[in-house]
């Protein structure tokens, strides 16, 4: 099929989503406990907004003119890789599905997609809303299952040229052991984070505080881009401390259905359960629990906004992805002792940086040691801005035109001139 011909088909996918945004946003939201008000207005749209920017990259896919010497000529062409398998996770059942698909289809790859096991329901409705939209079939493969059996499946296949996986940091070691072991498939991996948000003396506090939130409870804290290590310079660190406290307890914890909530129950019992083992390793490593730290709810996997203060680098809640909502408060004193602090994770996903001062936003964004930086703002996310890992974070970038190179290959074509000696 022609670029074109895809591109029509992704912008009519594209159009048929838009039309089933209720029943998509709900089906995550009964699989994940996600907020429907939220699915309504950010998962789903954004979802639409990355296939129509992938549509309109399907039929500008360029090699180049070589510069061959002797009397050849030389162009290389951008081809499909071919199969790519896509295995996703819980947290934005509908976003990763697209992050995805959406430039493997425009690349011109056929897509093998394993959702995660504990929300499998919006990626067969995508599997459908694709066929109602003309694609053709077996172009979009749904195969549900579990991780060491689906997912494995399609890691060691000798027939998939290429996987795509957002997961854990665990499972992408296991991912590129079995692409090593089979095919030798390349893959790209988008991994685990513990994002520092830098907070620096002359932030307005109110609005640092009220990111601070957004960066770690948005989403019950299970997201790879959370804020989960709060620095605090030293001069508003009181007031900071006091507000950011209020603001998890006005933070309200319940129903994802109603539109009043602003957090529903984490995935399920093995993650509540993990969350709940942080903030116990955080009481018996001496960080001081300000707010939160229980089951919010007698029943269900609802948890607390949870704030630790006198939180140390060498603490576990201050080194491992807890994927829940527990903010890490650390108080910094210069920008190069923050520097220093902020860099000391083996992650390297996002970082977040709140002041007034252009010099100290640029110095920062420059020595900080992760793919995506936010200053005065968190969780911008935009087709056109690639999003991917430093150091155990991962590699091979999601977003922007750049995402397609993951489901092409170059081929370089060299021809001889009509007067050459062969
Ligand atoms: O992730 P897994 P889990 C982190 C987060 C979370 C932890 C565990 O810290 O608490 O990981 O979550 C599939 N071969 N993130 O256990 O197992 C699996 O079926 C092939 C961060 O749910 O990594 C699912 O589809 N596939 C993250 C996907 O991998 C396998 C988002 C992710 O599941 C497999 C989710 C195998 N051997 C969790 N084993 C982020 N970066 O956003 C599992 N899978």
């Amino acid at each position: 099929m022609s670029g074109y011909e895809r591109g029509r088909l992704l912008s009519k996918f594209a159009d048929l989503v838009d039309q089933h945004t209720e029943e998509l946003a709900a089906l995550d939201g009964a699989d994940a406990g996600k907020l429907l008000l939220v699915g309504k207005v950010i998962d789903v749209p954004s979802a639409t907004q990355m296939l129509r920017y992938y549509a309109g990259a399907a039929d500008k896919i360029h090699g180049e003119v070589l510069r061959v010497s002797g009397k050849y000529q030389g162009y290389s062409l951008r081809e499909p890789v071919g199969v790519a398998g896509v295995i996703i996770p819980w947290n934005f059942p509908t976003m990763m599905f697209f992050l995805k698909v959406s430039p493997a289809l425009a690349a011109g790859c056929t897509v093998v997609v394993k959702p995660a096991e504990q929300t499998p329901l919006s990626a067969l409705y995508y599997a459908h809303l694709a066929k109602l939209a003309g694609v053709p079939d077996g172009v979009i493969n749904v195969v549900p299952g579990f991780g060491h059996t689906a997912g494995a499946a399609i890691t060691s296949h000798m027939d998939v040229d290429t996987v795509a996986f957002t997961g854990s940091t665990e499972v992408g070691r296991l991912i590129m052991e079995s692409a090593a072991r089979s095919n030798l498939k390349p893959v790209s991996l988008e991994l685990g984070g513990k994002s520092p948000l830098i907070i620096f003396d002359d932030a307005d506090v109110d609005m640092a505080v009220n990111l601070s939130r957004l960066a770690i409870f948005f989403n019950k804290g299970e997201i790879c881009a959370a804020g989960s290590r709060v620095y605090v310079q030293e001069g508003i660190y009181d007031e900071f401390v006091k507000k950011a406290v209020e603001a998890a307890q006005n933070w309200k914890v319940g129903d994802p259905f109603d539109v009043t909530t602003n957090m529903g129950p984490q995935v399920d019992k093995e993650q509540f359960e993990k969350v709940l083992k942080y903030i116990e390793h955080g009481k018996s490593e001496g960080a001081t629990l300000l707010t939160g730290g229980k089951p919010a709810a007698a029943k269900g996997y609802y948890i607390e906004p949870t704030i630790f203060v006198d939180v140390t680098e060498d603490m576990k809640i201050a080194q491992e992805e807890i994927f829940g909502p527990v903010m890490a408060l650390m108080k910094f004193k210069t920008v190069d002792e923050v520097i220093e602090k902020a860099n000391c994770t083996r992650y390297g996903l996002v970082a977040g940086i709140v002041t007034k001062s252009l010099d100290v936003a640029n110095r920062v964004s420059r020595a900080v040691r992760a793919g995506t930086v936010w200053v005065n703002c968190y969780f911008v996310f935009d087709p056109d801005a690639p999003f991917g890992g430093f150091k155990m974070s991962g590699f091979g970038q999601d977003q922007g035109l750049g995402a397609m190179d993951k489901f092409l290959q170059v081929k370089s074509v060299i021809t001889a001139l009509p007067d050459s000696p062969w």
